[in-house]
């Protein structure tokens, strides 16, 4: 028998992909998007399944409880993917109150939702490891104490332990994702992988001179996004409902990210300074393009220092390969690789997402 799924946030970067599984699944889709001036499609265009006849888009907002219970009447949804959220850390310091309406209260919109119309509906939230913020053990597994950083860990942590007490009190299928870092080409340019990829990109095609970063010392555990969907997915088909660490178990700093891209698009860069005065330099090029031996590519801005820091994630993805058969192939290196030649192609061509 097909099923049929709600994804929200299906105009993010996980929503995109997780929609082209699920459809390779034979699942009907219903993806919500939001009410804005100028709707955003372009991560589904590139999956190429904007027009798929058993892909149903549907304007909806996370915050409103009563659009949630509409939305579920009007579907009956076999399962349910909560990926909506304000997502980027970094705002969530100026903005923490929205933040909390979406990624955190949200959540429970549509626990209530489910419980209202009908608690048979499988539900994912999308946990984070920015919840164990300044972290309690390295790595970080399932019951790694949590210590969140930022307005965004603290809404996620009220949405995870709501998933956990909606499972608890009302035996709804809730399963919790604890995910690390995972990105694509289909990432946010306001994240810091994207932002690396596609300014690397700028500078060997003469687009740009030079990028500015902030803590270039923090370390994440950066997996491959369409990975991650399918352990999404696999939450979902278990007899159970539980709570499941994914991530790659490697963690790299974001200097390290810096050095790996520029050498994809073949330039060397060295870091010289110190702290706020650190910058990348160009040491060797092995292609051709616009950029000097010696041009600084690279600056530390403390315009980008965030007013609390998570610095180092690493997680450990034993029970999720124990439990759902998960565990990611995709390298760091391939990743970027795959991230800085996407960026290449795009700024080659006029591509502005
Ligand atoms: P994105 O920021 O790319 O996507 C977030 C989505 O949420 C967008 O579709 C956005 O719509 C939508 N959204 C925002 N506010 C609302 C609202 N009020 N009502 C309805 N929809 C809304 O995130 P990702 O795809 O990267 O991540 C998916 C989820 O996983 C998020 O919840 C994120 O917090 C979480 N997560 C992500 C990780 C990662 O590394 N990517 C790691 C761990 C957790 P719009 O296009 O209109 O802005
Ligand atoms: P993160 O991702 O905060 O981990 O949240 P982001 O890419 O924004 O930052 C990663 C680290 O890089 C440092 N950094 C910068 N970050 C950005 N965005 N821009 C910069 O210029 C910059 N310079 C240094 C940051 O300080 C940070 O330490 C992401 C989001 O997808 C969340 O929704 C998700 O829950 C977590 O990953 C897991």
């Amino acid at each position: 028998m097909t099923k049929t799924a709600i994804i929200t946030g299906i105009t993010g970067q996980d929503g995109a992909y997780l929609a082209e599984l699920l459809l390779s699944k034979n699942y009907t889709v219903w993806g919500t998007y939001r009410r804005t001036s100028s709707v955003n499609f372009w991560r589904i265009e590139e999956c190429g399944i904007q027009n798929h006849p058993n892909l149903h888009l549907v304007e909806y907002d996370l915050t409103d409880l009563g659009s949630s219970i509409s939305l579920i009447q009007k579907v009956q949804p076999d399962e349910i993917y909560n990926l909506a959220a304000q997502s980027f850390v970094g705002v969530s310091f100026d903005q923490p109150n929205t933040t909390t309406q979406i990624t955190g209260v949200g959540a429970l919109n549509l626990l209530e939702a489910i419980r209202l119309t009908n608690p048979k509906i499988r539900f994912y939230q999308a946990s984070t490891s920015e919840m164990f913020g300044k972290v309690q053990a390295i790595p970080q597994i399932e019951e790694t104490p949590f210590y969140p950083r930022s307005p965004y860990g603290v809404a996620k942590l009220y949405a995870h332990w709501m998933t956990i007490n909606y499972r608890e009190s009302y035996g709804i299928f809730g399963s919790s994702g604890i995910l690390f870092n995972h990105e694509s080409p289909l990432r946010g340019r306001e994240f810091v992988t994207r932002k690396i990829s596609d300014s690397v990109a700028k500078i060997k095609l003469g687009k740009l001179d030079s990028l500015d970063l902030g803590n270039i010392d923090a370390k994440r555990d950066w997996g491959f996004a369409k990975e991650y969907v399918d352990g999404m997915w696999r939450m979902l088909q278990a007899d159970q409902p539980d709570t499941y660490v994914l991530a790659t178990n490697r963690t790299e700093t974001v200097r390290d990210f810096v050095r790996i891209a520029f050498k994809v698009a073949g330039i060397q860069v060295e870091f010289n300074g110190a702290a706020e005065d650190e910058t990348a330099v160009v040491t060797a090029i092995d292609v051709e393009c616009p950029v000097k031996i010696g041009q600084t590519v690279m600056r530390v801005n403390p315009k980008f220092y965030r007013p609390a820091e998570v610095e180092l994630l690493i997680g450990n993805p034993a029970k999720a390969k124990a439990k759902l058969g998960w565990a990611p192939t995709t390298t760091l290196e391939q990743l970027c690789q795959m991230m800085v030649e996407t960026d290449l192609r795009r700024n080659a061509s006029g591509f502005s997402f």
